[in-house]
């Protein structure tokens, strides 16, 4: 790994932070930019309480300097607004300790029950509070400054809602940029409007029956050189590394790459995307991307495409049922402030995640101490593919 990044913080402890390793020097840093995508992931219809009090932006507090990286760990800081509200519950220190305030009826699908016998925990907000979705925030600044290298090169990554509920956006031959566009000002991240109004009232009826939903989110990277990634070890593998930091983000629950599933039931004759050479171009075409931009476990060249599936929160108004740790009386699982829904947010934190496995992988092909050695390095393995 090139890049490499640690997140830390309790969801209503006092802030987040994140340190990203391996970040090369002289890269313009957009801070503005990797707010904007903060709070591009606070939105979004059937979202709860919570982000009314946030007001996410970062703090860069090691690694940057006039607006350029210099080579050393960048530091992020993201407050949490909410801390003066948690102040005494989330103290770090014994004299607060609080046996009464303890959460002992775990809910199916959040870490909670594995997470309290794992680590012998009698109070389950000592797992909730980490396993929360809050962490993203950190991941979505990892991810803006992962874009910052891949902008100089061209690379842009964008992402939008698929379907919710199981209701589908139908965005039918859009080109991604326009999807990216038209779902910059849509509650759901998407571009159907038809699509949009079936699931607004199917969130509304979710919210009054005390459900939640879940959903699809796409991610399209776009301008990736061919060979990032390699075929030659399983852990260096370009869709392998992908399916592994999505299925990382809170809630995802599966992971496919171009036609994903959907090729185990068509024959390779309308799988596999024909190889063409333009001579005009001087460069190998094909005509279709059902390889979603990777073949081998390497950039094809063609467009990146994944899919990732996120669960339903698992925080129901209406709880389901549970077992108290402490007694084992069964019980109604407890209720934590939740959304219904945060699928238009999981497609701003897939982008992020997305573009800082892009930005590894990049970094490994054209690796270099700063960007001028990666755009040297990037300039001559280009030119030997154009004379390939
Ligand atoms: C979350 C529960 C809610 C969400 C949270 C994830 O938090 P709270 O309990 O404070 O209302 O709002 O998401 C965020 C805080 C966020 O920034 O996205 C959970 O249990 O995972």
């Amino acid at each position: 790994m090139a890049l490499r990044y640690l997140t830390t913080g309790e969801s209503h402890g006092p802030g987040l932070t994140a340190v990203v390793e391996g970040f090369p020097a002289g890269v313009p840093i957009d801070v503005e930019a990797i707010n904007r995508d903060l709070v591009r992931r606070m939105g979004g219809y059937g979202r709860g309480g919570r982000m009314k009090i946030e007001r996410d932006e970062v703090e860069v507090r090691s690694g940057v300097r006039w607006g350029e990286s210099l080579g050393s760990p960048i530091t992020f800081w993201i407050e949490n607004r909410d801390w003066t509200n948690w102040q005494k519950k989330m103290s770090p220190h014994a004299v607060d300790r609080d046996p009464s305030l303890a959460v002992t009826r775990p809910r199916p699908g959040h870490a909670d029950l594995a997470g309290a016998l794992k680590y012998n925990h009698r109070d389950v907000r000592n797992v909730l509070e980490r396993a929360s979705a809050r962490e993203t925030a950190a991941r979505v600044a990892v991810g803006g400054l992962a874009k910052c290298l891949l902008a100089p090169f061209g690379i842009r990554v964008h992402g939008w809602v698929a379907e919710i509920g199981g209701i589908a956006a139908n965005h039918g031959a859009l080109a991604a940029t326009e999807i990216a566009e038209r779902a910059e000002t849509s509650p759901l991240r998407m571009a159907d409007p038809e699509a949009e109004r079936r699931i607004i009232a199917r969130i509304d009826e979710c919210k009054k029956a005390g459900d939640t939903l879940g959903g699809v989110v796409e991610t399209v990277a776009t301008g990736l050189p061919p060979g990032l990634g390699s075929h030659a070890q399983w852990d260096r593998k370009l869709d392998g590394r992908l399916a592994h930091a999505l299925m990382s983000v809170q809630a995802a629950k599966g992971v496919e790459v171009g036609l994903g599933f959907e090729t185990a039931r068509r024959p390779g004759s309308m799988v596999h995307d024909e190889i063409y050479f333009d001579e005009t171009a001087s460069r190998f075409v094909r005509r279709t991307n059902n390889a979603g931009g990777t073949e081998g476990g390497m950039s094809s060249g063609e467009p990146l495409v994944v899919r990732t599936a996120f669960k339903p929160l698992s925080t129901l108004m209406s709880p389901l049922h549970s077992v108290d740790i402490d007694t084992k009386d069964e019980a109604k699982a407890a209720i934590e402030r939740s959304d219904v829904v945060a699928v238009p947010a999981a497609a701003v934190i897939a982008e992020a995640v997305v573009a800082f496995v892009v930005a590894d992988a990049f970094l490994e092909k054209f690796g270099g101490d700063s960007l001028v050695e990666i755009r040297r390095n990037l300039d001559g393995y280009l030119e030997q593919v154009e004379r390939f």
